[in-house]
C-alpha cells in the first residue's frame, strides 16, 4: 500500500517533469492563458500549523482573451494519494487525471481550496492546461504551474515561514496603496486633474471603516465641473525630498508592469449612489506617457459598503507606466451634488518574488512608530540571511542569495555615499527607488525608511539614515557566511568577498581609532550633508565592546578569506580593545567606552558582550575563560516571567529579551552545557507557540512592551525578525560568528 503510493507520486513527478521539459523545448502550438497559484494569498511554498487555514486561489492572465479552449486540470498530490479538483465533486481522489473542464471556457480566477485541518505532511498543487479538449493530458503542449504547502509542528520550519512571509509581504502583489506610507506603494504621488485643479481633496492616511490593515483614502469632490486625481510615479532630481509631477515628458521615468493581470481595488461610496470612475494609463498623448492604451471601470455607482473591482489589462503594453491609478467625477455625473468615496487596496496581480529586498524588522504594521512599522534594520537582515543559510534548501538558498544580492546593492547604491558604508535600516519594499528618481543625480539609489507627517512632510529617521559600525559588521559576516556556505561559483564568490571587503576598508578607514586601547568607535550619526543639514553626519566617539567583536571576526575571517595579512593586523587593533573590556576580576566584558575614548562605561551592564564574546573568541583566545561571562549572564540576567525562563537585555531584569536568550542557548550549546541550553531551548519553543502577539512561527521580542535595555531604545511584544532568526540559530546549534567551527576556520 505504502508503496504503491509511493510509486504512484512518482509517477505525477515524471508527469510534471516530462511537461516541463516539452515545454522547454518549444513545441507549444497554442498561446495558454498564464496559470498562477496563490496559497493563502502567497506564491510560491508555504509552511502551515495543523491548525491553519488554507486557501488555494488560481490567478489568470489571459494572453489574448479569456476565453479558451482545451483541457484543464488541478491536481494535489498528498501523502495520502492524489486529488484531482472537479467543478461539482470538489477535490476527489483518483489515481487518474480527471479534467476539471474540458472544451471552451472561461479561465477566471477561482478558489480551489479553502479550509483547515489538513493532515501533517507536504502538499503540491499543480494547474495544467493543454489546447485540445478530448479529457485527455496531451503530454507536447501542457502548461504546469505548482505550488507547496507543508503542514507540520516543526518550529525550524515555522520559524523560517515568518521570515518568508514578512520577505514576500511586499511583493506577492505590486501594491499602488496598501496603507499610508506602506513601504510596498508605488505610484506614490497624487497628482489633482480638473479644470482649475480645484474642487476636490483625499486624506491618504483615512483611519475608520478601512478595507484593510491600518488606512484607506477618503476622497471627495465638491459637485462643480469635474476633478480627480491621477496617481503618477512622478520624478526626483538633485536636492528635492519630494517627488515632482510628470506627466508624460521626461524619459527614463516609468515603471515596467509586464506580467501584470488585472488592477484590483476595493471602493465604497460614504452614503451610497456616488458616481465615479476608476482608471489607470490615462497618459496616453505625451512622448513619455503611458505604453498602455487607459483601462478604465466608466462610471459607476457606488455602494455604502466595500466592493471589489478588477480590470484586465495583461492584453496591454506594460512596460512603461506613469500613471498606475487614478479616479475622476463630474457635475454632470453627481447632478451637482458634493461626494466622499473611499478607496483601499489598490493592486496589480504581479509576483515580484525575485525584487532586491530586505525584511520589514518588526511584523507590526499598525504599531505606533513608523520605523518599526516599516525599517528594514541591517543587522535583522544580515541575521536573516544567516537563518537560511541554517536549512540550505534550494529555495532557502535563493533567499540567502537574494538577501546576499541586496546587500552588494546597498553598498554600490547609496543615494549620496561612494565609501562603502552600510545604512543602520533601509525601507523595506523595492530596495531601489523607482525610475525616474535620482537623488544627487544616481539612478537606482536604495530607499531608506520614513513617513508622511500630517503636514504632508516627508520624515527620516535620525536612526535608520546613520551608519553603526557593528551593523556593517554583521553585514559583511553575512557575506562571508553567504561566501562559505554556498556552492556558488568562484566568480560570483569573489562578488560577494569584494562588496564585503569594501564595506571593511570603510570600518578600517573612518573608524580605526587610536585612543586609549584602540579599537574601532562607533560609526556616523544622522543624515548625509544637504542644504538643511550643511553639517552632513556626526562621527560618534564611543566605542562598543559589541561591535569590536563583530569587527574582530569579520576581519579575522577577511584575512582569511583574501589572505591578506592587513586584516589580520586590523582584527588584531580590535581585539587589543576587547583584551582591555574584559575584566578578569569579576569574569565579563563591559559595554564599551564613553567619548573619551578610554573611560569604560559602566552605567550599562548588558548580557550579550558576554554571550557574544563567548560565541567570537572562545577557541580563539585561550588566555581567557569567556565561560565565565555566560555564567556572569546566568547570575545577573536570568529572568523567570509569566511561566517562562530566559534572559533580561541587562541587569535590571525586567522581562526576558528572547534574542538574547537565544544567544545563550547557543553559546552553553558550544560549551558544552547541553542540559542548561535544552532548559531554555524548550522555553523559547513553548513561546514561540504560545505568545499572544505570535502566529505560532515568529518569536515576540520580548515577554512586556517597552523592556528596558539600559540604552535609549526598549524592546517589545512585536514579532521580529531579529528573534526569530536567533530561535532557528538556537534550534541549530549555529554560531554565526564561525558557522563551520572556530578549529576548521582558523585551520591552516
Ligand atoms: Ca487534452
Ligand atoms: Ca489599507
Ligand atoms: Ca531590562
Amino acid at each position: 500500500m505504502i508503496n504503491e503510493k509511493f510509486l504512484h507520486r512518482r509517477e505525477m513527478a515524471a508527469w510534471v517533469v516530462a511537461a516541463m521539459v516539452v515545454l522547454a523545448t518549444g513545441e507549444c502550438v497554442a498561446t495558454p492563458p498564464d496559470l498562477r497559484i496563490r496559497l493563502n494569498g502567497r506564491f510560491g511554498a508555504v509552511t502551515l500549523l495543523p491548525s491553519e487555514p488554507l486557501t488555494l486561489h488560481l490567478q489568470t492572465v489571459p494572453r489574448q482573451s479569456p476565453a479558451v479552449s482545451g483541457d484543464l486540470w488541478f491536481l494535489a498530490l498528498t501523502s495520502l494519494g492524489s486529488f484531482w479538483y472537479t467543478d461539482n465533486q470538489w477535490w476527489v481522489a483518483s489515481s487518474t487525471p480527471v479534467p476539471v473542464r474540458s472544451g471552451s471556457f472561461d479561465v477566471t480566477p477561482r478558489t480551489l481550496l479553502n479550509g483547515v485541518g489538513l493532515w501533517e505532511g507536504d502538499f503540491s498543487f499543480y494547474a495544467g492546461w493543454d489546447p485540445w479538449a478530448n479529457g485527455l493530458i496531451d503530454w507536447s503542449a501542457l502548461t504546469v504551474e505548482a505550488a507547496s504547502a507543508r503542514v507540520t509542528t516543526d518550529p525550524v520550519a515555522l520559524a523560517l515561514d515568518h521570515l518568508n512571509r514578512v520577505m514576500d509581504s511586499e511583493h506577492n502583489d505590486f501594491y499602488v496603496y496598501k496603507d499610508l506610507d506602506d513601504p510596498g506603494n508605488h505610484f506614490v504621488l497624487p497628482a489633482r486633474m480638473g479644470p482649475m485643479e480645484r474642487g476636490v481633496s483625499m486624506d491618504l492616511g483615512w483611519t475608520n471603516g478601512c478595507f484593510q490593515g491600518r488606512t484607506c483614502i477618503r476622497c471627495t469632490f465638491d459637485g462643480i465641473d469635474w476633478g480627480g486625481f491621477a496617481f503618477l510615479n512622478g520624478t526626483l532630481e538633485g536636492n528635492q525630498t519630494a517627488p515632482q509631477p510628470n506627466w508624460g515628458t521626461v524619459p527614463g521615468a516609468g515603471i515596467d508592469l509586464t506580467g501584470a493581470a488585472r488592477l484590483c481595488l476595493a471602493v465604497r461610496g460614504e452614503t451610497g449612489g456616488e458616481r465615479v470612475e476608476l482608471f489607470a494609463f490615462s497618459i496616453n498623448d505625451k512622448p513619455y506617457g503611458d505604453s498602455a492604451r487607459k483601462v478604465s471601470t466608466g462610471f459607476v455607482t457606488l455602494t455604502p459598503s466595500w466592493q471589489r473591482l478588477c480590470l484586465p489589462v495583461a492584453d496591454r503594453d506594460l512596460h512603461y507606466i506613469i500613471n498606475g491609478f487614478g479616479w475622476v467625477s463630474s457635475a454632470r455625473e453627481t447632478g451637482g451634488r458634493p461626494i466622499a468615496f473611499y478607496v483601499d487596496d489598490i493592486s496589480f496581480e504581479k509576483p515580484g518574488p525575485n525584487v532586491l529586498r530586505f525584511l520589514r524588522s518588526y511584523d507590526d504594521p499598525a504599531g505606533e512608530h513608523p520605523v518599526f512599522r516599516y525599517g528594514a534594520f541591517t543587522y535583522d537582515n544580515a541575521l536573516a540571511l544567516m537563518a537560511y543559510l541554517t536549512d540550505p534548501t534550494p529555495q532557502n538558498m535563493a533567499r540567502a542569495k537574494l538577501l546576499a544580492d541586496a546587500l552588494v546593492y546597498a553598498v554600490d547604491h547609496d543615494r549620496f555615499f561612494t565609501d562603502g558604508r552600510l545604512r543602520n535600516a533601509y525601507a523595506a519594499g523595492d530596495l531601489p527607488l523607482p525610475n525616474g528618481w535620482k537623488p544627487h543625480g544616481r539612478e537606482g539609489t536604495t530607499r531608506l525608511p520614513g513617513w508622511s507627517e500630517p503636514d504632508g512632510r516627508w520624515v527620516e529617521d535620525a536612526y535608520a539614515v546613520s551608519t553603526h559600525t557593528g551593523n556593517v559588521a554583521w553585514a559583511i559576516l553575512a557575506l562571508l557566511n553567504y561566501v562559505e556556505l554556498s556552492s556558488e561559483s568562484p566568480e560570483q564568490k569573489a562578488v560577494y568577498g569584494n562588496a564585503a571587503q569594501r564595506m571593511a576598508q570603510w570600518i578600517e578607514n573612518h573608524c580605526r581609532d587610536s585612543r586609549g586601547a584602540g579599537g574601532y568607535t562607533g560609526g556616523y550619526q544622522g543624515w548625509e550633508a544637504t542644504a538643511n543639514n550643511p553639517a552632513g553626519q556626526t562621527k560618534l566617539l564611543w566605542k562598543s565592546t559589541e561591535h569590536n567583536l563583530d569587527v574582530f571576526v569579520a576581519f579575522r575571517r577577511l584575512a582569511m578569506l583574501t589572505g591578506d595579512p592587513a586584516w589580520l593586523e586590523r582584527a588584531e587593533h580590535a581585539k587589543r580593545f576587547l583584551d582591555s573590556m574584559w575584566q578578569e576580576s569579576e569574569g565579563r566584558f563591559l559595554i564599551g567606552t564613553v567619548d573619551d575614548g578610554v573611560t569604560p562605561n559602566r552605567a550599562v551592564n548588558p548580557m550579550d558582550v558576554n554571550t557574544w564574546g563567548y560565541l567570537a573568541l572562545a577557541g580563539v583566545d585561550g588566555s581567557k575563560d569567556f565561560r565565565r561571562g555566560l555564567d556572569w549572564v546566568l547570575n545577573r540576567a536570568q529572568v523567570s516571567q509569566a511561566g517562562y525562563s530566559g534572559f533580561d537585555f541587562n541587569d535590571d531584569r525586567d522581562g526576558i529579551w528572547w534574542e538574547g536568550t537565544a544567544q545563550m542557548v547557543v553559546a552553553l550549546e558550544l560549551a558544552g552545557r547541553a542540559d542548561e541550553a535544552s532548559f531554555y531551548r524548550q522555553h523559547m519553543i513553548r513561546w514561540q507557540a504560545e505568545a499572544l502577539e505570535g502566529d505560532g512561527k515568529a518569536i515576540v521580542a520580548a515577554t512586556v512592551d517597552h523592556l528596558t535595555t539600559g540604552l535609549d531604545w526598549t524592546y517589545g511584544r512585536k514579532r521580529h525578525v531579529g528573534a526569530t532568526a536567533w530561535f532557528i540559530f538556537a534550534l541549530k546549534s549555529f554560531n554565526p560568528f564561525w558557522p563551520k567551527g572556530i578549529a576548521a576556520a582558523t585551520a591552516p
